[in-house]
């Protein structure tokens, strides 16, 4: 085999973020850049080598010449096999339950999620392991040490595979299957989720807007939506996958999925609205003029869990991570089950699925989950929802309005300050750090603080810590303010408050949520200074 070693330098920015190694299309263009960080994962992880790994992206721009780069690189570095999605196409959840399904040691996935895509927009980077998740921080940590060190990394010279034509290939000793990039992930869904009772309710006329965001989850949705549940052609909206999904950005909130949100508050509005990111393993969801937040929508799939045939058996635990609203603690109370929280990001989540310690997990940035693969999955998360629908027949706001009724409301917003200034960004958190012990027990117009600290999380599986996850303003009334900076990112820095406070009394759920919350808005700018430290007098992004 003619193993080529190529002479290198370190790169010093190669450090994985919340979720894999994101920057510009030009950064990861310069000659050797995806080649160290792919080295450094190889070197980090040997238990790759003779063994199977899976590849694929969200197709975004640059997604076949990276992979046609790691296949290379794979053959060199004596990977025995590799599964590759049809055109380099797989999504995040698709990726994990195909790791899982074929026992791979592991995935390199193509994404920068949802962020916007093309020649100047972002790609991504991130190593899954073989339990089909996120690589966990000390592996991040040793990829990024690696990447320091690097002085050279192995590739081969060879044709580019045809990622067009599904077969079998051969780059030397190595094999390189290219696989249909829906097929295992929808029989998955077909065995956890009642395709008969959704197929039913399709066919009595209920009515569902998909919007794919011209990304991965197109191909995903029409076929298990459109071909295989019945639901009407044209269900699905902005289906194909495109390198700059269409000039769009790909985050399915009420400021990006404008067209299906404009629809589901019109007059002839669906029954259900939803759309999903850039790699698919987001999700949102809407009713008819009706928004369902990502932390209510997994109190609510928690509550009906058993309603689901893959989920009635019942929950063995639930996860949210630290931001994420208290809802679905609530419904933990009461079905007597145990209820972890965890810092933003997927991959703490594995561990406590790995032990089964939890079945359904999710996080406020628009992310839910549950054990059948180890990264948050879109789809699901919608299938999830209808067949709870079919079992109930009622509409997504009375189940939603049910739910208040019984668990209490957690009225909850996110106010994001994006591009701002990274100096004036960590100057403002290691203020608010710097104050944290003067707020305890102070009252602040009105309302008392119980505790204000940094959230630090102890894995109950590995013992692993990880610091500085985020300052909390903790109120007596069961309210909190929490204050972090994004981790992907790839431009400047992004403040997030995230802001929540109880209701319990029903005549006073129904509330717009930025007027119940205006107090509490009020007083996570005044304590962090934004408009001092940032220069902005409004967020850029409410969800
Ligand atoms: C990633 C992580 C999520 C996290 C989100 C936002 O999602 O997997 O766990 O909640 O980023 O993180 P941050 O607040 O640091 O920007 P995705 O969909 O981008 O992979």
């Amino acid at each position: 085999m003619s193993i080529q070693t190529v002479s290198t330098t370190p790169f010093d920015d190669q450090k994985p973020g919340t979720s894999g190694l994101r920057k510009k299309v030009p950064v990861f263009q310069q000659p050797h850049y995806l080649e160290n960080f792919v080295q450094s994962i190889f070197n980090s992880v040997p238990e790759l080598e003779g063994n199977t790994l899976v590849v694929g992206g969200d197709g975004r721009y640059y997604n076949d010449d990276a992979i046609q780069t790691i296949l290379r690189m794979a053959a060199a570095n004596g990977i025995a096999r590799v599964l590759v999605g049809q055109h380099g196409y797989l999504s995040t959840p698709a990726a994990s339950a195909v790791i899982r399904k074929h026992g791979a040691a592991g995935g390199i996935i193509l994404s920068a999620s949802h962020n916007p895509g093309g020649p100047k927009g972002d790609f991504g980077i991130k190593f899954n392991a073989a339990n089909g998740g996120p690589a966990v921080e000390s592996l991040t940590e040793a990829i990024f040490e690696a990447s320091k060190r690097l002085e050279h990394y192995l590739s081969v010279s060879c044709e580019d595979i045809p990622l067009g034509e599904a077969g079998t290939y051969q780059i030397e000793a190595m094999q390189v299957e290219v696989i249909d990039p829906v097929e295992d992930y929808a029989n998955l869904m077909a065995e956890l989720f009642d395709f008969d009772a959704i197929r039913g309710m399709f066919k009595a006329g209920f009515r569902l807007r998909f919007d794919a965001m011209h990304a991965i989850t197109g191909p995903y949705a029409r076929r298990i939506l459109e071909q295989e549940l019945g639901a009407a052609a044209g269900t699905v909206i902005n289906a194909e996958p495109k390198p700059d999904f269409g000039g769009g950005h790909p985050d399915p909130n009420l400021a990006h999925a404008r067209e299906m949100v404009d629809e589901m508050y019109s007059d002839d509005a669906p029954d259900m609205g939803a759309a999903s990111d850039g790699d698919g393993d987001r999700n949102m969801v809407l009713g008819r003029h009706f928004f369902v937040t990502p932390s209510d929508s997994l109190a609510v799939l928690a509550a009906n869990a058993t309603l689901v045939p893959g989920y009635a058996a019942g929950l063995s635990g639930v996860a949210r991570s630290m931001p994420t609203s208290c809802a679905v603690d609530q419904v933990a109370r009461s079905l007597g089950i145990d209820c972890y929280e965890t810092p933003t990001g997927w991959k703490f989540f594995g561990n406590l699925m790995d032990a089964d310690r939890i079945t359904l997990c999710g996080e406020e940035s628009f992310g839910t989950g549950s054990a059948h693969i180890r990264e948050k999955d879109g789809l699901w998360a919608v299938l999830f929802w209808l067949n709870i629908l079919a079992v109930k027949g009622d509409s997504i706001k009375d189940i939603v309005h049910h739910h208040w009724s019984v668990y209490g409301r957690n009225y909850y917003t996110r106010h994001d300050y994006e591009d701002i200034d990274s100096e004036a960004a960590s100057t403002l958190m290691s203020m608010l750090g710097s104050i944290l012990p003067n707020q305890v027990d102070r009252e602040i117009a009105g309302y008392k603080v119980k505790a204000a600290d940094q959230f630090s999380y102890t894995d109950p599986v590995d013992g692993s810590v990880s610091a500085n996850q985020g300052i909390r303003l903790l109120f007596e009334n069961g309210a909190r303010i929490v204050y972090r900076l994004s981790g992907t990112g790839t431009q400047g820095a992004t403040l997030r408050i995230y802001i929540e406070a109880y209701e319990a009394d029903v005549t006073r759920q129904d509330q717009d949520t930025q007027q119940a919350l205006a107090d509490y808005i009020e007083i996570a700018r005044e304590v962090a200074d934004v408009a001092g430290y940032t220069g902005m007098d409004e967020p850029t992004v409410i969800t």
